[in-house]
């Protein structure tokens, strides 16, 4: 039996969040250590752990996996969430890219100076209005299944699901104008592995908090 995958990161969602949806989603249980010192941060380093200095770390097969893309799309690919032929993944990586570009949004947004916060806020909303979230209500709607690509769950229908929330999270009202992705959004969080990530006590992180933002500028902070 192989061991379960070994996540190195902060006590938090940041790049790793969209990893530990996609092994829920796949149904594989893994390990998380969290990153609180710069001495373990340092220590990952020295001993050669990080390709280029920077975590994620996904230890897992034998490998330590850095860069998220990389990460995700080898789960993706060992768990059939990758589409079943190149043009699928085409489409796969083509929505994937559109969410990450959102969600990255998302992510640096607790790193803001409070003076941007209330313009970062409105442009990821209006990102996720104007830009975004029309792509993802005609694909559903044209493609006519529950899903973003062919007739089965795929990466992009994990991080879509993932990215809705979080911007939910921001603008409570933002799937108003969105019938197909309130619809996709109820289809998502009723499949038994998604349901059980979203209960209380999996490994899904809560929204980043002062004590996150402080920890990950004390462990990256350059001596
Ligand atoms: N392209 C990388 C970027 C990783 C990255 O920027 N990680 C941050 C923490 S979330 C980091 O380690 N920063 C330290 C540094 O860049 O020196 C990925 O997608 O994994």
């Amino acid at each position: 039996m192989s061991e379960k995958p070994r996540l190195i990161y902060f006590n938090g969602r940041g790049r790793m969040e969209s990893v530990r949806w996609l092994l829920a989603a796949a149904r594989v249980e893994f390990e998380e250590i969290f990153l609180d010192t710069r001495e373990q941060y340092v220590k990952l380093i020295k001993d050669g752990s990080l390709m280029f200095q920077q975590v994620p770390l996904v230890e897992i097969d034998g490998m330590k996996m850095v860069q998220t893309r990389a990460i995700l799309s080898y789960i993706a690919g060992k768990y059939n969430l990758y589409g079943k032929d190149l043009k699928e993944r085409a489409f796969i990586d083509m929505y994937v890219e559109g969410i990450t570009d959102l969600m990255h949004m998302i992510l640096m947004f607790p790193f803001s100076p409070p003076e941007a916060k209330e313009k970062n806020l409105a442009l990821i909303t209006e990102r996720a209005t104007h830009r975004y979230f029309p792509v993802f209500e005609k694909a559903l709607k044209q493609h006519g299944q529950d899903f973003l690509v062919g007739n089965q769950v795929s990466w992009a229908d994990i991080q879509l699901m993932e990215v809705i929330l979080a911007v939910e999270e921001k603008t409570p009202a933002v799937l108003l104008a969105f019938p197909q992705l309130q619809a996709f959004k109820t289809r998502m969080s009723n499949m038994p592995a998604i349901k059980k990530f979203l209960q209380p006590g999996s490994p899904r992180k809560p929204p980043p908090d002062d004590h996150y933002v402080s920890t990950v500028l004390k462990v990256l902070a350059e001596e």
